[in-house]
């Protein structure tokens, strides 16, 4: 039976800002869940992309002196560039731009016009561009007379005529869709466990304060204060909403409104990653958004925590912005891939410090890891003609090799759950295993003693290093992709299903060459 169809997506990023490492790390980790689900014999649609419209670019904009759309050609650009640096294997790339996207705008607009869930007010509060939110008067802080957003943004008195969007009647909903069981269609999922309970005390405490005066609780989804944006069906003099423009994304590119559309299996998303920062628009409006014009809503938002730089936010005024291409090229690609990813467990808030860095590419990957299939391939070349021993005595095998057999369905359920570090920490405990195994059976000893031990022992090493370097590719792609051709794993037979199946015997191996180099710490 075909394994269901499976939609990732990244937030789609504004262009007010060059892509840096926070950029990078969401869409590494999207790439990481792709790449194991199309390994493990998924069909996976995963999408990233740019969020073009909005006061805040017009703004950039017209700060450089461009043209909008010359402006958001020319940044996107840079976030394309960045998923060939990174190595991101993403089947689109959206921009809000697009025809496209403007059509399925304006077709979700109209649904929920028909439908009776948009309707035309006032909108009057205080309104911070930076943010492009509005804020509530107990929200903001007072610093010698001038009101600031939460976030620190500046804030102004606006009032304009504005659609208005029903949210307050589907928050109940929303409600008991978190709260249905595993394995419930209609169940929205909120990763991790402490964000959703913020999202749910949130909705409740808007439902309680609002009792008597739901509409309060509705969305204003259009602005006639600026025009780069897609100008509301009907009525032109408002733009939509960036927000109602921008989560709109994740439908267009799945065929929106052509329902018969070949991608539209894929909705809806099995997973929105986004930062925490965006929890409450994924969480919140986009679902509501969804079941108001009767589309399904994702099926899980998992909101991952907050990079620092070696102790202090990262900020374009503070001057440490981490540019994650000059770090693949200091590093390497797999390094950094790895070290993000292993580092920090995902949903927490993580620090960026080169020492860190180094650690583990040293001790697990260089140390750990390449030292092990360096000395297995090794031996396999000097005491073995350089060909794979045939299958030998499972019992010499063990408990590592009833290790092995665990180990991909345990790296399976860390990654359906995004615990990136978790599978990473099963992988390199085999990894350490398989250390511990080399050292008690001594194979180098054992080529005069007992060959036929010797041959069994390298053969289970070699078994286990291709679990290790299958279940390892989509974490670093390149590295891996090495590590199989130095085990003379056919290309054909990398994925997770071929773990199932054997190498024959007698087959030639290469000879085998460093995976990893050593970095010195003081020169790094
Ligand atoms: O919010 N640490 O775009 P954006 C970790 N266009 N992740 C970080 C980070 C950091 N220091 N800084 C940024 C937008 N990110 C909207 C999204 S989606 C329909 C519209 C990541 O360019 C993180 O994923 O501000 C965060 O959610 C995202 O970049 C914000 O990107």
């Amino acid at each position: 039976m075909a394994k269901p169809a499976i939609y990732y997506t990244t937030p789609i990023y504004y262009v007010n800002d060059r892509p840096h490492i926070g950029h990078a790390y969401t869409s590494l980790a999207t790439d990481v869940l792709a790449r194991f689900k199309r390994l493990d014999g998924h069909e996976v649609f995963f999408l990233t992309g740019t969020d073009e419209h909005g006061q805040k670019v017009e703004k950039a904009a017209q700060d450089a002196g461009e043209d909008p759309q010359a402006f958001t050609d020319r940044v996107s650009q840079a976030f394309r560039d960045l998923t060939v640096t990174m190595g991101f294997s993403n089947d689109d790339f959206i921009r809000t731009t697009e025809p496209r996207h403007k059509a399925a705008c304006v077709a979700l607009w109209t649904v929920l016009a028909e439908r009776g869930e948009i309707y035309l007010g006032d909108y009057e509060g205080w309104y911070a561009v930076r943010d492009e939110a509005f804020y509530g008067p107990d929200e903001l802080v007072e610093r010698d007379g001038v009101k600031f957003a939460p976030t620190g943004a500046p804030v102004e008195w606006v009032r304009e005529p504005s659609y208005f969007f029903r949210l307050g009647k589907w928050l109940p909903e929303l409600l008991r869709r978190f709260d249905l069981p595993e394995g419930d269609a209609e169940r929205i999922e909120i990763l991790p466990e402490s964000r959703r309970n913020e999202v749910r005390a949130f909705i409740q405490q808007g439902l309680k304060d609002f009792a008597d005066r739901p509409e309060k609780l509705d969305l204003s989804v259009s602005r006639t204060s600026f025009k780069w944006g897609v100008k509301v069906p009907g009525d032109e003099a408002h733009v939509m909403y960036v927000w109602v423009d921008a989560l709109t994304n994740y439908i267009t590119a799945a065929g929106y409104p052509d329902t018969n559309a070949p991608r539209w299996k894929f909705w809806p998303a099995d997973v929105h990653v986004v930062g925490k920062d965006i929890v409450r628009f994924h969480t919140i409006y986009w679902p509501a958004l969804l079941l108001a014009a009767g589309l399904p809503a994702p099926r899980r938002v998992f909101a991952h925590g907050w990079w620092t730089n070696e102790g202090q936010k990262i900020s374009k005024s503070l001057g440490n912005v981490i540019d994650p291409v000059a770090l693949v090229e200091e590093f390497g690609l797999d390094a950094v891939r790895y070290f993000l990813l292993r580092e920090v467990p995902f949903g927490q808030d993580g620090d960026f410090s080169r020492k860190a860095l180094v650690n583990r590419l040293n001790g697990e990957l260089a140390d750990a890891l390449g030292n092990l299939a360096n000395r297995v391939l090794s031996l396999i070349q000097r005491n073995c003609e350089g060909k794979l021993p045939e299958a030998g005595d499972p019992a010499v095998g063990g408990a590592l090799m009833a290790g092995i057999a665990a180990l991909p369905g345990q790296v399976r359920d860390r990654l359906d759950r995004q615990e990136f570090h978790l599978a990473l920490d099963v992988v390199m405990a085999s990894v350490r295993d398989a250390n511990a195994y080399i050292t008690v059976e001594a194979p180098w000893a054992l080529k005069k003693t007992d060959p036929v031990r010797m041959a069994a022992v390298l053969r289970h090493l070699h078994t286990a290093l291709r679990c290790h370097a299958t279940l390892l590719q989509p974490f670093m792609p390149g590295t891996a992709g090495a590590m199989l051709d130095q085990l003379a794993v056919p290309g054909d037979a990398r994925a997770m299903a071929d773990l199932d199946m054997p190498l024959p015997g007698g087959i030639p191996l290469p000879p085998p060459a460093p995976l990893f180099r050593k970095i010195d710490l003081a020169a790094a």
